[in-house]
């Protein structure tokens, strides 16, 4: 037999907290992300990738839409872009956010060999939601060890979030990813972020199924001011 304190409070205690417990969580109102796609330069992808590429299955019919909270909008156009490669081989860093993300020559930017990154300063935090990677869609390839990640220290030395990682064997030794190689098309690479708080992006990449060099073709930041 249970003592009397606990059969008489437990009940008690319980029913208190239960308003909590069936409260619904507050429901943020969403909407349908919207996104400007370029033309395509070649249609679907190929059937096989090559050898310790660890590839997304392919998708069937149109990419889902992703609902974000409303009000989201797209904060990265035009804000700065810095750079592990400060010298560009082709194209300048300012292509990465300038709107434009046609498949053809003068519409990206090409950093040096191994892993690069580049970097978007928003300008102030945000709540991220979404972020859409072009790297090069002239012809379908596979970059490797891409990641992402958000913090609102310039330097990514603290406060950093992994919102993406696609590098499973730890190649690029920032932690093994879960997340999926995939082949670059005119879509994007469409990442959902859960409101990540960040002023700055970065975007990690260790060369193609083509070269060892990396391309940006254009990234688009989409969330809402940090409150
Ligand atoms: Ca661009
Ligand atoms: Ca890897």
């Amino acid at each position: 037999m249970k003592p009397m304190f606990l059969r008489t409070c437990a009940p008690v205690v319980g029913l208190g907290l239960l308003p909590l417990l069936l409260a619904p969580a507050i429901e943020v109102p969403k909407e349908p992300l919207k996104l400007q796609l370029p033309k395509p330069a070649f249609k679907g992808t190929p059937k096989h990738a090559p050898p310790g590429v660890n590839l997304e299955p392919a998708r069937k019919g149109p990419r889902p839409v992703l609902m974000v909270p409303k009000g989201t909008t797209l904060l990265s156009k035009r804000k700065r872009v810095t750079s592990s490669d400060p010298e560009p081989i082709i194209g300048e860093l300012s292509l990465v956010t300038d709107g434009s993300k046609e498949a053809a020559e003068g519409e990206y930017v090409e950093l040096g060999p191994g892993i690069q990154w580049v970097q978007i300063d928003l300008g102030k935090p945000a709540a991220i939601h979404a972020v859409v990677i072009w790297h090069y869609h002239i012809n379908a390839r596979i970059y490797h060890d891409v990641s992402v990640q958000v913090s609102n220290d310039k330097k990514f030395r603290k406060d950093v979030k992994t919102v993406f990682n696609s590098d499973h064997d730890n190649s690029s030794q920032r932690g093994v990813g879960k997340d999926k190689e995939y082949w670059e098309t005119h879509e994007g690479k469409l990442i959902k972020v859960n409101g990540a708080v960040g002023r700055y992006v970065r975007i990690y990449s260790k060369g193609s199924i083509a070269d060892e060099l990396n391309h940006y073709t254009e990234v688009e930041i989409f969330g809402k001011p940090a409150k």
